[in-house]
């Protein structure tokens, strides 16, 4: 069969008079212009993971009515999808469909909701891909009737096993940035968390090797690529990580990924992170203020109980040459309208390198969700083109949402603004600068 993978690429974002005033300001356009840029690992992954004798080619789509015509001489269409995006792959794969097309739906959304995806497509799939996209690929050839395949009901993934994703696939396309996975899941059960965490329950890390296998990989097709790890929480076991990073460094590549604030605990692996080639580390501190951190995190309250040593941990790793980039969380239920400013005051304090503000979003199938939909405080309830982190769509408990949208546009002007950022970012290069005088190196002032 001719098989295509379809990804739907770009941000997301609806509010115009956030669009108006943020996406100009220096530091949003920044990153929204890098991330932008990724491919979908998850389909890369099914690509390997596909029976021999098949034809694929990997699409991109940016909205609705902009597929690939390619696709329409295709057998079979695989969609992976994102809450933000579900009505534009629903309405690709009803045209596919129309056209004869067979169209398999997976990823987070369908796999929350896969009652709803089953009206757009022949084969649904829950949770991780790699032992059902099989089942579907003879299902189609089979001509067999429509139905959905669950991870849960196949042997669980054994991620030290997994194949090479199909990099080559994108040979033709401009990618500089690329993700590859050294874990999945997360110990931690943030209630609004809508990550890999919803594909399975277990937290499990890949082998060291295999990660090196897979950026070599990268690499023979990109020699200068730049390395986003797609894990929800990377440096959970810390003598791992330390392995991780030894391996990584000989590479010479850099590399961003995401993680929780115990990574400060560790001073070895704090340097082994930079010396690895480590440019940034993504980390949740969702908010400035203990008391709202309380109870989100369902299982240990992990996020309370670290609330007090947040700054220190983001001042300890930029001081070890790894920038932060510390997210925040607007719109939790204790957060009143002075929230905004704290997280102003929190940012200039420990000079974050990177910011990164959106409103509490609940994505289906989270705790979250349930919570907001039992308070009936969904506004729109089953926009799902809203998940997009920076729409407002449920009713805060001590602001308006009125409110919280104006604090966010004035937080996102202060935050963003070159001269915030040149404040903030400032120490981080001079302490750069003098470590590169002492080392005699120059390459790890650059981020
Ligand atoms: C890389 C990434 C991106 C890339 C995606 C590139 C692409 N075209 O796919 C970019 C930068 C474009 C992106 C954009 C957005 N993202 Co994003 N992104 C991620 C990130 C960091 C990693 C995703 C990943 O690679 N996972 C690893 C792969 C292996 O897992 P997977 O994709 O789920 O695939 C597995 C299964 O789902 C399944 N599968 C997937 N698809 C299919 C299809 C079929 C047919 C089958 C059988 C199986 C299957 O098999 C795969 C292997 O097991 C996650 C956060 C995280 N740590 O997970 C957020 C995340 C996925 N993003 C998120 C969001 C909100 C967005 C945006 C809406 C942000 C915005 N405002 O624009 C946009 C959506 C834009 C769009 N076009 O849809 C949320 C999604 C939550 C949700 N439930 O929808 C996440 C979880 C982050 C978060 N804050 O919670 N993102």
């Amino acid at each position: 069969m001719k098989i295509g993978l379809l990804a739907l690429s770009g941000i997301r974002a609806h509010d115009p008079e956030l669009l108006r005033r943020g996406l100009t300001l220096p530091g949003f356009v920044e990153r929204s212009k890098q991330v932008a840029m990724l491919p979908s690992l998850g389909l890369l992954q099914l690509a390997a993971a596909t029976p021999s004798g098949h034809e694929l080619a990997y699409y991109e789509a940016s909205e609705d009515r902009a597929e690939p015509e390619a696709l329409y001489d295709c057998d079979l269409v695989a969609i992976s999808t994102f809450s933000a995006q579900i009505f534009e792959a629903y309405s690709i794969a009803d045209r596919l469909r129309a056209a004869g097309v067979k169209v398999a739906l997976g990823g987070l959304h369908v796999s929350a909701l896969p009652d709803e995806a089953a009206a757009h497509a022949d084969y649904v799939a829950v949770g991780e891909g790699e032992h059902v996209w099989p089942q579907i690929v003879e299902a189609a050839e089979r001509n067999a009737t429509p139905r959905t395949f669950a991870s849960r009901d196949t042997a669980p993934v054994d991620v030290s096993r997994l194949p090479i994703p199909r990099y080559d696939l994108l040979h033709d396309r401009p990618y500089n940035r690329f993700t590859v996975q050294t874990s999945r899941g997360c110990p931690w059960r943030c209630d609004f968390c809508a990550s890999t965490v919803m594909l399975s329950e277990r937290y499990r890390k890949r082998p060291v090797e295999d990660v090196v296998r897979d950026i070599l990989a990268i690499r023979r097709l990109r020699p200068n690529a730049f390395i986003e790890f797609a894990d929800d929480n990377t440096f959970v076991d810390k003598a791992w990580g330390k392995e991780l990073c030894r391996a990584l460094a000989p590479l010479g590549v850099k590399w961003f990924t995401e993680t929780d604030l115990s990574v400060a605990d560790d001073e070895e692996l704090l340097e082994l992170i930079a010396a690895s080639g480590c440019r940034q580390l993504l980390i949740g501190l969702e908010s400035p203020d203990a008391s709202a951190l309380d109870g989100l995190e369902l299982r240990t309250n992990f996020k309370a109980r670290r609330a007090g040593q947040a700054a220190e941990a983001v001042e300890r790793i930029q001081a070890a040459g790894v920038t932060v980039n510390g997210c925040f969380i607007l719109g939790l239920d204790r957060h009143d309208r002075g929230v905004f400013e704290r997280v102003r005051e929190f940012a200039e304090r420990t000079r974050l390198f990177e910011v990164q503000i959106t409103y509490l979003t609940a994505f289906p199938g989270t705790p979250l969700y349930e919570r907001l939909a039992s308070e009936g405080r969904l506004l729109q309830p089953r926009r799902w083109d809203l998940c997009t982190l920076f729409d407002v769509n449920f009713q805060p408990t001590l602001m308006t949402p009125e409110e919280l949208r104006a604090g966010f546009y004035a937080l996102t002007e202060q935050l963003y603004s070159r001269e915030a950022l040149e404040r903030r970012r400032a120490p981080f290069f001079s302490r750069a600068v003098r470590r590169a005088r002492r080392s005699g190196e120059s390459d790890r002032v650059t981020v």
